[in-house]
Formats: C-alpha cells, sequence, structure tokens
C-alpha cells in the first residue's frame, strides 16, 4: 500500500476514533498551543477538521514540536500504520525521498495539494458507494426516478464542473491516485488516473444497478458487497450461462402469451414487463442449491405467479391449464380459491447443480404481504425440525409488489421477526417486483420513502435494485444476493425496477389513469427480444436456435393444454404447500374418527409437577418471590391439585415425554404476563443465566421452546401460524398480551386460522391463547372478543344434528376452528391434550382467565386428570339442584369465569335448590347433544343464558339460536349479562360494579322474566 494512501486511511480512522470520543478530542485540540478546533462537531474530513489535521500533519513534518505532544505521538503512529516505531527517523528520511520523487520536497504547498487531493479522491469514491443508486440507470422505461426523485447529488461527477465540489479540476482527471483499501475498483491495481476512477465508479454504482449498502454498520460486510461489485469484470458469463439464461425467460414469456392466447379475458396477473423474474428466482435457487440448501420455501403475491408455478416450482402445466377451465368441478371439501392463490410443494433434481431439491409456494390470501411471517414460521420450523440451525439447508425466499412492500405494516413486522433467536430463518432473499405502479396508483402517491424498498433498511439488509431489462445485471445480483445470505445469514433485498405491461389485470385499461407511462410501455420492446438480438449479435446463439427454443416450448404448452381438456375435476389436496406423510390415510383422510382420553397417570403428573416447582441446575439463585411459587406447586403437587399455570405444565411436559415438540410465543410469555407461569428461570446472580425447567423433565425428550415475542400480533401470529404448518407433532401456542390485542392480527385469524381449511384443504392445530374477562381494567384489557371467533364458526345454528357415536370428534372434524372457554385448570389441560390426540388438527382458540389464574376455587384434583379422564364440553350442575331437578326453577347456562361469580351469588341468596348453573366449556362447535340432555333433565326449569360481556359481544348470539334449535323454538333462552355497548368494557372501576351488580340481581330474580313473551 502506498505511503499516502495508508496515511489517508489511517488518518481517516484515528480521525473517526477521535469523533467517537469527541471530549478526548476535545480535550487534545484545546491543549494544543497552535490550532484550536472551531469545527469539532462537523463530520471528520468533510469540514474544517479535516484541513485542521491535514494543517498539522505538514506542520509536525516539517517539525515534530511545533505540535502538541499528543498530536506527535498520534502523527507518529499514523505514520508507522501502528504503534511509535524507533525507526521513525529513517522512516521520515524515506518520506522526504518520496515527496523528492515528486517534486514536492520542501513544498509543503504542493504535498498539501496532493495529500487533499487524495482525500477528495476517497470522498469522491465514497460518494459513489453512498449515492450512485441515485443515478443509476433503473427505469427500464427511462421515464421514471426509482427513487422519485430527479435531483443528481452534487458529490456525484455526472459533470466535469463537479469535480469543483471536491476542489478538483479538469486538469486533474488524467492525474493517477492511490487508490483506498475501501475500493475494489483498482483490481490488482493500487493506483488509477482519476478519469478512470470515475470511469469504474460510474459503471459499478451508475448503470443498471444501484446499490444500497452503506449504511450497513458493519464493516466486514460493507467490504464484501464493494469487492463483489466494484471488482473489474466480476459481471462476465460463459456462453453456456447466457444460453440458460435466454431460455428461461423464453419459457417465462411464452408462458404468459400462451395463456393471453388462450383465455384472452381471464385473469392471470401476467408477468409481463418482469418477465426476468423467472431466471432470477431460478438463479437464486440454483445458487442456493450449490451451496448446500435443500429446501426453499416462497412467499409471493399474484403477479406472476402462475408462472412461477410453472416455470420455477414446475407444477404440470395441464394442473395450471385446466384450472381456467369455468366446469371444472372441485373434489375436495371447503370453498377452494383462485387458481393464483394456491400453493405448491414439489420435490425435484436441481438441473443445474444435480442435487435435491424441494420447492414449497405457500397459498396466500389475496391480503397482500401476509403471507410474509407465515413463510418465515414455517421455514424456522423446517430448519428446527431438521437440527438447521444456520439455516444452511433450508431457507425462504419472499416475493414482493412494490406498492405492497412500502405500504404494508406486517413487511415491517416480519423484517424485525429476522434476527430474533427463535424467530430467525438465518436470511431470507426478499425480490421485489417494482413495476412502479401498484394498481392504478404511481408511486409518487403510494410511498414517502424514495424506494419501495426503504424498509429493509431498519435491518441493514442491503438492497439491490436493478433494472430488469437488463437480464445479466439481474442474474448477477441474483447470484450475489444468494452468496450473501451464506455467507452473513442475513436478508437481502433484490428490487426488480421494471414496468407493467397491461392493466392491474388483463381486464384493466391502463391508459384510464397513467396514459404518459402506457404510451411508453406500448413502445418497449420486450425483454426477451432485446436480449436474443443481442446474444444473436454477439453470435452465442444462432437465430434459428433461438426460435427452435420458443417452438420447443410452444409445443410442450400445446400439448399441456390438449392433456388439461381431460381434467374434469380439480383435487385441491394436489395444490398442498405443506403435506403431512404419514398422518392421514392415503386418501388424505383422518386415520380415525375418535380421540382416545386425554387423561395422563399419576405418576406423570407427579414427576411433572416435582419438575415444574424445583430448579433442575446446579448454583442457580433464583429470585426469593418465585421461590414462594415453586414451593407452592410443590406443595400443590403433593396435595394433588393443579392451579391454571400447573395445569398448563403438565400438559405441555407430558407432550414432550410423547415426543411433541411444543412451542409457546408471544408477548412477555415466559414469565407470563400476569407472572404466573414462570418457564424460565433466571440467575439472581449471573446476568443472563437462565433455565427452562421443562427442558430438563426426561433424559429424553422433545424440546421445549418458550420465547417472549416481539411487540407484533400480526408478524407473531402469522409466524406461529406457519410454524404449525410444517408438523402434526407438535404443539404450537401464540399467547396475547391480553386477548383484546389479537385484533392487530385480525388479517391472519380471518385469511387464515379461521378460512384455511375451507380454502386450501391444509390442517392447522394453532392454539391462540387469548386472556380475557371482564375485571374491571377498561376498554382494551377486558375482551379477546369471543363474537367474532363465534361469528366466523361454521356449525350451522339452525340445523339439528344426528348424535351418532362419533358425534363429539366428527363435528370437531366438520367445524373450521374450536372455541373454549374453560372454567376449571383441569379442562384447560385436557382441551391442549386433546389437540394433539386428534387424529386431525384444527385451530384452538381458548379464552383464558386472569383473575381465576389465582382464584382459590379455581384449581383441579389429579383426579380430573388421570388416565382415563377427558375434556369436558360441558360441566352440568352437580350440586344441590341436580339432584331434584323438578324443583329447579331456572337454569343458568354460561361460559368462563362468570360462573365463579354466579355460584356465589347463588350461595349468598340460598337458592341452591332452586337454580342449577351449566357451564358450557366447548361453546364452538356447539355440544348440542349434552346441552340437549342439560334441557331434558329440567323441563320446569326457565333458561337463561348468563354473561359478563355486554348483550352484543360474549357468547349471546352464538348460543341463543342453537339452544332455540334444541327446544325446537318451544322455550325462550332469556338474556342476564350486560347493556349493549359500543366499547367492550368500561373504563369506570364503579360502573363496572353496579353492572355486574346488576346482572346478577336479574340472574336470580326468579320473577325476573314472567310475563314476558320470545
Ligand atoms: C392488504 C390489501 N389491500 C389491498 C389490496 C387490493 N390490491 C390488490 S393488488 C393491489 C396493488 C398492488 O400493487 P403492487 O404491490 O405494486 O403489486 P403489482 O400488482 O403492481 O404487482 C391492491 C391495492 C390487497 N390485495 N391487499
Ligand atoms: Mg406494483
Amino acid at each position: 500500500m502506498s505511503h499516502l494512501k495508508l496515511l489517508a486511511a489511517t488518518l481517516k480512522w484515528h480521525g473517526t476514533k477521535l469523533l467517537e470520543k469527541q471530549d478526548v478530542v476535545r480535550k487534545i485540540f484545546f491543549h494544543g498551543k497552535r490550532y484550536v478546533s472551531s469545527g469539532i462537531s462537523e463530520p471528520f474530513l468533510s469540514g474544517s477538521n479535516s484541513n485542521y489535521v491535514e494543517e498539522m500533519y505538514y506542520a509536525w513534518l516539517e517539525n515534530p514540536k511545533s505540535v502538541h505532544k499528543s498530536w506527535d505521538l498520534f502523527f507518529r503512529n499514523a505514520n508507522a500504520g501502528q504503534a511509535y516505531d524507533p525507526h521513525l527517523p529513517d522512516r521520515l528520511e524515506k518520506k522526504a525521498s518520496f515527496l523528492q520523487s515528486h517534486g514536492l520536497a520542501q513544498t509543503p504547498g504542493k504535498a498539501e495539494k496532493l495529500v487533499e487531493d487524495h482525500l477528495a479522491v476517497q470522498s469522491l469514491i465514497r460518494a459513489y458507494q453512498i449515492r450512485g443508486h441515485h443515478v443509476a440507470q433503473l427505469d427500464p422505461l427511462g421515464i421514471l426516478d426509482a427513487d422519485l426523485d430527479s435531483f443528481v447529488p452534487s458529490d456525484l461527477i455526472t459533470t466535469i464542473d463537479k469535480l469543483g465540489f471536491y476542489g478538483l479540476h479538469e486538469s486533474d482527471l488524467d492525474k493517477v491516485f492511490h487508490l483506498p483499501t475501501t475500493t475494489f475498483i483498482g483490481g490488482s491495481e493500487t493506483s488509477l488516473s482519476l478519469r478512470e476512477i470515475i470511469r469504474r465508479l460510474e459503471n459499478t454504482y451508475c448503470q443498471h444497478i444501484g446499490l444500497e449498502f452503506m449504511f450497513i454498520n458493519d464493516v466486514e460486510q460493507c467490504q464484501w458487497i464493494r469487492q463483489k461489485f466494484e471488482t473489474p469484470g466480476v459481471m462476465k458469463f460463459t456462453n453456456e450461462e447466457k444460453r440458460t439464461l435466454l431460455a428461461r425467460l423464453v419459457r417465462s414469456m411464452r408462458f404468459e402469451d400462451f395463456l393471453a392466447r388462450k383465455w384472452s379475458s381471464e385473469k392471470r396477473f401476467g408477468l409481463e414487463g418482469c418477465e426476468v423474474m423467472i431466471p432470477a428466482l431460478k438463479t437464486i435457487i440454483d445458487k442456493s442449491s450449490e451451496m448446500g440448501i435443500e429446501y426453499v420455501i416462497m412467499g409471493m403475491p399474484h403477479r406472476g405467479r402462475l408462472n412461477v408455478l410453472a416455470n420455477v416450482i414446475r407444477k404440470e402445466l395441464e394442473q395450471i391449464f385446466c384450472q381456467f377451465d369455468p366446469k371444472l368441478e372441485a373434489a375436495d371439501e371447503g370453498s377452494g380459491d383462485v387458481k393464483y392463490h394456491l400453493g405448491m410443494y414439489h420435490e425435484r433434481i436441481n438441473r443445474a447443480t444435480n442435487k435435491k431439491i424441494t420447492l414449497s409456494l405457500m397459498a396466500n390470501p389475496s391480503h397482500l404481504e401476509a403471507v410474509d411471517p407465515v413463510v418465515q414460521g414455517k421455514t424456522k420450523a423446517e430448519q428446527f425440525y431438521r437440527g438447521d440451525t444456520a439455516g444452511k439447508k433450508v431457507m425462504s425466499i419472499l416475493l414482493h409488489g412494490d406498492a405492497a412492500f412500502a405500504g404494508q405494516g406486517v413487511v415491517y413486522e416480519t423484517f424485525h421477526l429476522s434476527d430474533l433467536p427463535s424467530y430467525t430463518t438465518n436470511g431470507t432473499i426478499h425480490v421485489v417486483v417494482n413495476n412502479q405502479i401498484g394498481f392504478t396508483t404511481d408511486p409518487r402517491m403510494a410511498r414517502s420513502s424514495p424506494y419501495p424498498t426503504d424498509v429493509a433498511r431498519v435491518v441493514n439488509a442491503p438492497i439491490f435494485h436493478v433494472n430488469a431489462d437488463d437480464p445479466e445485471a439481474v442474474m448477477y445480483v441474483c447470484s450475489v444476493a444468494a452468496e450473501w445470505r451464506n455467507t452473513f445469514n442475513k436478508d437481502v433485498v433484490v428490487d426488480l425496477v421494471c414496468y407493467r405491461r397491461r392493466g392491474h389485470n388483463e381486464m384493466d385499461e391502463p391508459m384510464f389513469t397513467q396514459p404518459l407511462m402506457y404510451k411508453q410501455i406500448h413502445k418497449q420492446v420486450p425483454v426477451l427480444k432485446k436480449y436474443a438480438d443481442k446474444l444473436i449479435a454477439d453470435g452465442t446463439v444462432t437465430l434459428q436456435e433461438f426460435e427452435e427454443e420458443i417452438a420447443k416450448y410452444d409445443r410442450i404448452c400445446e400439448e399441456a393444454y390438449t392433456r388439461s381438456k381431460d381434467n374434469k375435476i380439480l383435487h385441491i389436496k394436489h395444490w398442498l404447500d405443506s403435506p403431512w406423510p404419514g398422518f392421514f390415510n392415503v386418501d388424505g383422510e383422518p386415520k380415525s374418527m375418535s380421540c382416545p382420553p386425554t387423561g395422563i397417570s399419576e405418576d406423570l403428573l407427579i414427576h411433572i409437577g416435582n419438575v415444574a416447582s424445583s430448579v433442575p441446575v446446579k448454583d442457580f439463585k433464583i429470585h426469593a418471590g418465585l421461590s414462594r411459587i415453586l414451593r407452592a406447586r410443590l406443595e400443590m403437587t403433593k396435595n394433588r391439585v393443579v392451579d391454571w399455570a400447573l395445569a398448563e405444565y403438565m400438559a405441555f411436559g407430558s407432550f414432550l415425554k410423547e415426543g411433541i415438540h411444543v412451542r409457546l410465543s408471544g408477548q412477555d410469555v415466559e414469565r407470563g404476563t400476569f407472572s404466573h407461569r414462570h418457564h424460565v428461570l433466571h440467575d439472581q446472580e449471573v446476568d443472563k443465566r437462565t433455565c427452562v425447567p421443562m427442558n430438563h423433565l426426561w433424559e429424553q425428550q422433545a424440546p421445549y421452546t418458550v420465547c417472549n415475542s416481539s411487540l407484533s400480533e400480526y408478524g407473531v401470529l402469522g409466524f406461529e401460524l406457519g410454524f404449525a404448518m410444517a408438523s402434526p407433532n407438535a404443539l404450537v401456542c401464540w399467547e396475547a398480551q391480553f386477548g383484546d390485542f389479537h385484533n392487530t392480527a385480525q388479517c391472519i385469524i380471518d385469511q387464515f386460522i379461521s378460512s384455511g381449511q375451507a380454502k386450501w384443504v391444509r390442517h392447522n392445530g394453532i392454539v391462540l391463547l387469548l386472556p380475557h374477562g371482564m375485571e374491571g381494567m377498561g376498554p382494551e384489557h377486558s375482551s379477546a372478543r369471543p363474537e367474532r371467533f363465534l361469528q366466523m364458526s361454521n356449525d350451522d345454528s339452525d340445523a339439528y344434528p344426528e348424535f351418532t357415536e362419533q358425534f363429539e370428534v366428527s363435528q370437531l372434524y366438520e367445524c373450521n376452528w374450536i372455541v373454549v372457554n374453560c372454567s376449571t385448570p383441569a379442562n384447560y389441560f385436557h382441551v391442549l391434550r386433546r389437540q394433539i390426540l386428534l387424529p386431525f388438527r384444527k385451530p384452538l382458540i381458548v379464552l383464558t382467565p386472569k383473575s381465576l389464574l389465582r382464584h382459590p376455587e379455581a384449581k383441579s384434583s389429579f383426579d380430573e386428570m388421570v388416565s382415563g379422564t377427558t375434556f369436558q364440553r360441558v360441566i352440568p350442575e352437580n350440586g344441590l339442584a341436580a339432584q331434584e331437578p323438578h324443583e329447579v326453577r331456572r337454569v343458568i347456562f354460561c361460559t368462563g369465569k362468570v360462573y365463579y361469580d354466579l355460584v356465589k351469588e347463588r350461595k349468598n341468596q340460598d337458592l341452591e335448590k332452586q337454580v342449577a348453573i351449566t357451564r358450557l366449556e366447548q361453546i364452538s362447535p356447539f355440544p348440542f347433544d349434552l346441552l340437549k340432555k342439560e334441557l331434558e333433565k329440567y323441563p320446569e326449569a326457565d333458561l337463561v343464558w348468563c354473561q359478563e360481556e355486554h348483550k352484543n359481544s360474549g357468547y349471546y348470539d352464538y348460543v341463543k339460536p342453537r339452544f332455540r334449535t334444541i327446544v325446537n323454538h318451544t322455550r325462550p333462552i332469556w338474556y342476564v349479562g350486560r347493556e349493549p355497548a359500543a366499547a367492550a368494557a368500561t373504563g369506570n372501576k364503579n360502573t363496572h360494579l353496579v353492572s355486574l351488580r346488576r346482572f346478577l340481581d336479574t340472574a336470580f330474580n326468579l320473577e325476573a322474566f314472567e310475563g314476558k313473551t320470545f
């Protein structure tokens, strides 16, 4: 390295360090006799600081004593590039001869200019690295600025006069400059003329690739990117590679052409204008396969999806084409989905590497970007089950539209999971189809950030913008992206700046809203033609070869089209993105329609109880308060009872013994929002030392993952849903901090959890734990909005079911999800156990308690949990009232915590013989069979539904018609509870108590409904 280059680099490094420690700098500066800084807060080398240091440097060169001794030491070290060199005088002599050879000896003015110019060139190089992308030619149409700004940064040399910005002149262009270590444009050369430096920088940063990476905090990563893109000649492709690229473009383009010809009036959300996406994805996959990846999980929106299925996943073409037939009948249960939403799973040999690769495209709803966290969760699970902790075998690719990527908050939430230990997928490659429009909306109206990709900057992901009409640039960028992921295991974004040849879908007229853009688009030569012309011109392929390639693929499409006409029936199960081999029978049906008892042996209960009460690691000091909690657990175990937390422990622990992985994720779940769980113990004396006793239950056990999540519902719930998709042999639970907050994840609930099976025949056993209960905690800490889950339940309120022997299980099989509100710890234990013992998987929504966590009555005996016991969908009255049912004047049906208020009040009012209280534990699917028995048992009684929620929330609207169906509309079911209200709960404690008092009074006023009609 040249002397000056070293000096400049060292000066800069020292300067930066000094700036970091401004106080130290200030001290040094003020000690100096001659040199006092005035611009201390300016960035080093950009203002007077750099001049100042330079000035001192020259002064020091002349006479080391003329500067303060701290500067003397500093320059000696900087000069040596290391610790003070005793041979400094020799070195100085050498320097003198260097200056001499440059004609600068004894001419500090010239020397100063030389150093200044070098520093200027260094700044210039840096300017290109930081801002070159602003002037890169990214838009294939040549009319838009990808960063929404036509402003040209003043420090880029777009015209000769801008050299003046650096104090340089045209006459400096042929001067040779030593290159800093922060650039690779020299290749094997260490110095270049200014003219060549600018040319190479323009080549790297201002052509068809725009790089954004200088915000990354890690120097090694920045250097890596600089090397990948700046090194001369990096973007060279062999003829073979070019021909493959051309063939892939042929497929991409001709596939869309074929669909357009055959079904000109069908929506398909074509890829035209971004055909390069297909070879781009294939490059990422080839390169990743080469580096050891075996499984790629993808998520993408509508645009080009059919093309991806055909040409990336390699779904049989006839299976795609037949879906355009309006008479195609659906063979599977469920309501199905449109063709451009379905998922796919395919194992094949990667042609480029000859290695096996599995590709899965996740089914997704129209809701843009909603699939992102789901893909990440599924990817994490696949890595987890393979023991692929570093993501070397499984990876995800997410595709995005420009408008959606910028606009949808879940993108941000997903990015924030990318580096969290229990959520990272060790790097995702994001590909943005940036067609510079969102439906009809111009990007200037669609985002406030320069690029649609700026959201990725928060996690320091590099962003590679690339002009999609330059296929080779795209391939290069994709291959670097794959290498980046493999090297750093971090996210990276490829922004394909392209255009949309047609309207939003094929039926739309884009000229209504984007007339000028579309005038240009109509003139635009398709990328395939451009690239083919280029390769034909340079002799890489002949015209004949090119035409044959097209004819070959057209023939493939035609033949598949003919075959597709034989397909009369659509099997959605052939479009499964996550098959569970061996879980169902060969026809994809459950192997049985029964569920074994969910209790476990007493020994097991005791063992789990003991571990839950202990600290299974030596010399581990826990908090005194926690010791009390553990002692109480031990006491309970001895007394053969459990509270809520211990019941949960028993359920989770029992699965681990059976090899079932358990994962509990959500905000503060490790301790539990209500400080009742404590699944992670923290050593009070050693920082960050933790212990998870659940993982110390048995020597051979499945792992237990309990993880506090980021403060996100949409992203994290989506993630857990994806995790639960990977395997049926895992209990995956997501807990909301309070049930009230689940609605920020409403899209995952509506689009995936409630309807996923109906749309995509895909089972999912995720458990939602939603703390719920009216406890005077205000409108946002009270209600998990059970009414919404119930409204979306698909069981028919008016259909009187047939009570077969298998009714209980087949009813569960038919439903879209299960909603429960358990009133006892034992029942909570059972319902969790049933989730896994069922021969199929259904989402389970559990309204979990808050005050019941510590309620002395809310305890269960081991007797209710031992082998042979099972989940109770209904807990009938079993007190005095049940003994003389004919005497009973009222049966109150209820669910959850209000039961305890009712029992207490009944006792207070001495009505235990007259009023029966029956608990509905499984609300949906509705236990018609058990409730029928209960209703028949009390023929004389009036029937009341009592809930603590407001009348327009809670359960009443769901249970009322179902009760009425059971009694064939002959008896009313009266409502007792809070009045209808707009907010879920009052914020006023007194109002809360008054309304409680009021409805309890009504519940036990046996005349309340006399004379009323229904
Ligand atoms: C969450 C959500 N909001 C609105 C829509 C309606 N919508 C469908 S496509 C689209 C425009 C998408 O633009 P972009 O992300 O740029 O993708 P492109 O269609 O341009 O490929 C909109 C608003 C949607 N599907 N999802
Ligand atoms: Mg778009």
